[in-house]
């Protein structure tokens, strides 16, 4: 499947919910201020966000007030300022040999997963990929991940369950140097018995890290569930107060109709997203791209019509 196909089949139930009802609420004459209210609504329990909803219905204010658009219309204009709300990551390039790159997350919101299918990514890029089992907490989840290194061909450091994360990081950093892998990914727990315990726990594998290299890690990427909507922006602000985030990744948004998050994670907070999860397999996590994404949002309604 193509990135773009990816994109589109994967943000269908998002652009269902954000289309279904529009052509009840323009379909209908003039676009009037009660028109722009009910859009806003709609955008709104469509888990936009407010802020991405009011810039939405804003433009049309400014372009559509008291004008018969059609449905099409509406949507180009629509699509135009949610293009200008979402911005590129710069491009990634490796900082060091290796590049360490934390994935950090709660619990379920797809960091393991995500690591499956950066390294698959990575090593076909001709890089030399090394996994970190950073989440001892079970014995499943260091399995699980051991799975995804063998179908990428990834190298892997793993410990004992139960045992120190930061040392798991330390001694993959060190295995990465000496087999010149390029990339070295760290998988973290996402559930401990408390918040307070997990920021720690997660504070002393970079603080570990940092004894190899001062850069490392150079990348902390935090991975979030896109089911979750707004709360998703909760999330990132506790973990970006205690942790300089790099990049945000995106999960699950083929299986939600809430990825118009999307907006209001990239309107409210100045992180970039740098991937964005649309399936369970592992060419299923696709780059981000502000013009595929809102493609993925509004086009197939646009060409439909
Ligand atoms: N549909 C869909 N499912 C996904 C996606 N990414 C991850 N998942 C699924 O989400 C579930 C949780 O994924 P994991 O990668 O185990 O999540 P985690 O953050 O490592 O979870 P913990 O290790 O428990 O903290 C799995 O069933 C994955 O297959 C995605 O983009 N789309
Ligand atoms: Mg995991």
């Amino acid at each position: 499947m193509g990135f773009f196909s990816a994109i589109k089949s994967g943000l269908q139930k998002t652009r269902d919910a954000l289309l279904g009802e529009l052509k009840g609420i323009v379909g209908a004459g003039k676009i009037t201020d009660e028109t722009l209210e009910d859009l806003e609504e709609h955008l709104i329990k469509a888990d936009v966000g407010v802020d991405a909803a009011f810039l939405l219905t804003d433009a049309l204010r400014e372009n559509a007030l008291g004008k018969s658009l059609t449905e099409k219309e509406v949507l180009s204009i629509m699509r135009d300022e949610a293009e200008r709300l979402l911005q590129d990551p710069p491009p990634f390039e490796l900082k060091g040999s290796p590049h360490v790159i934390l994935v950090i997350g709660v619990n379920g919101a797809g960091k393991t997963t995500t690591i499956g299918k950066l390294a698959s990514r990575f090593a076909s890029e001709g890089k030399k990929v090394m996994i970190a089992a950073g989440d001892t907490f079970r014995a499943a989840a260091i399995e699980q991940l051991e799975a995804w290194a063998e179908r990428s061909g990834a190298e892997f450091v793993r410990h004992q369950e139960g045992s120190d994360p930061a040392a798991v990081a330390f001694d993959a950093c060190a295995a990465a140097k000496a087999r010149g892998c390029d990339i070295v990914l760290v998988d973290t727990a996402g559930r401990l018995h408390n918040k307070d315990y997990l920021m720690e726990e997660l504070s002393k594998v970079v603080r570990v890290m940092r004894k190899h290299d001062a850069a490392y890690p150079h990348d902390i990427w935090l991975v979030l569930d896109g089911t979750t909507g707004q709360n998703a922006i909760n999330q990132t602000k506790i973990f970006h107060k205690s942790f300089p985030l790099t990049g945000i990744v995106v999960t699950k948004l083929d299986g939600t109709a809430r990825g118009g998050s999307v907006l209001s994670i990239a309107g409210s907070l100045r992180i970039p997203i740098r991937w964005i999860g649309v399936g369970e397999r592992i060419d299923q996590l696709v780059p981000f791209d502000k013009q595929e994404f809102v493609e993925g949002l509004f086009e197939n309604a646009l060409s439909d019509n």
